[in-house]
């Protein structure tokens, strides 16, 4: 009984250090229509799904245009760079990209805008705006490079960003990540950020790539919650911790085999 206690312990320790408590905003891409968006829009329409942290239905805003995807190749194809979609297997829409075709999870596929030299880079998604109160914030969400079942292209350059209540754009500096070199597979990213008075924030997602061949990737359960993700410092203490209790157990188990 002493090991279930223990590992919940440990267990308990291990989900505070993510984001699950205090969430004020959470896109997992589900319920939104896109039958019913246009070729080329910049809007997503309002999702169907009421969001656990705002506790209203979610939309989002994109410098990318819609295809719908359908068609795989043709005008509503993803073929065309600074392009978006909604859907849960990206070789349904982009023939090059992989194939999940097991997946029934929706995410947002995007294809990375091409950039002239010192063009500025585009706003790849923003959310709503939702209220928030002054404090510190993390976020976190699942990354995918999608390309490719035939090749590996150059990775997305993603930087997450919030707009703040004064309508101040925040970078968040030194969080650039880059989509994982192995395609088909969701690496969650997260990192903090303050915001310094009550009121209302979008937050965001640009991508500093400007090439073409590649730069395509999935993105998923964006999420906000309050407090901070652990410093990779922090982390190693954890971790000490951890071991710590674990040569408790296996010392515990040891007497239990001898009294056995
Ligand atoms: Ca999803
Ligand atoms: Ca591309």
């Amino acid at each position: 009984m002493k090991i279930f206690a223990a590992a919940a312990v440990v267990a308990g320790l291990m989900t505070a250090g993510v984001a699950n408590a205090g969430v004020v905003y959470f896109e997992g891409f589900d319920g939104y229509d896109t039958s019913g968006i246009a070729y080329d829009a910049h809007a997503s329409g309002t999702s169907s799904v009421i969001d656990p942290g705002t506790g209203t239905a979610n939309s989002f805003t994109t410098e990318y245009g819609f295809r719908s995807g359908a068609t795989n190749t043709g005008t509503n194809s993803m073929y065309d760079e600074g392009t978006w979609t909604i859907g849960t297997n990206p070789n349904a829409v982009h023939d090059q990209w992989v194939n999940l075709p097991e997946s029934t999870n929706n995410m947002l596929m995007l294809n990375g805008k091409t950039l002239a030299p010192d063009a500025s880079p585009a706003s790849t998604w923003t959310s709503n705006a939702f209220a928030v109160t002054a404090g510190n914030y993390q976020y976190s969400f699942d990354l995918m490079n999608l390309c490719c079942n035939t090749y590996t292209g150059v990775s997305s350059v993603l930087q997450f960003w919030f707009t703040d209540t004064h309508g101040v754009k925040n970078q968040i500096v030194g969080v650039e990540v880059n989509t994982p070199t192995t395609p088909g597979v969701f690496v969650l990213e997260n990192g903090n950020f303050t915001v310094t008075e009550d009121g209302t924030v979008s937050v965001g997602l640009i991508d500093m790539q400007g090439a073409a061949s590649g730069n395509d990737f999935g993105v998923d359960n964006i999420t906000v919650a309050t407090g901070s993700v652990p410093e990779p410092a922090a982390w190693a203490l954890m971790l000490l911790g951890f071991g710590g209790m674990g040569s408790v157990l296996r010392s515990q188990r040891r007497r239990q085999a001898v009294a056995a």
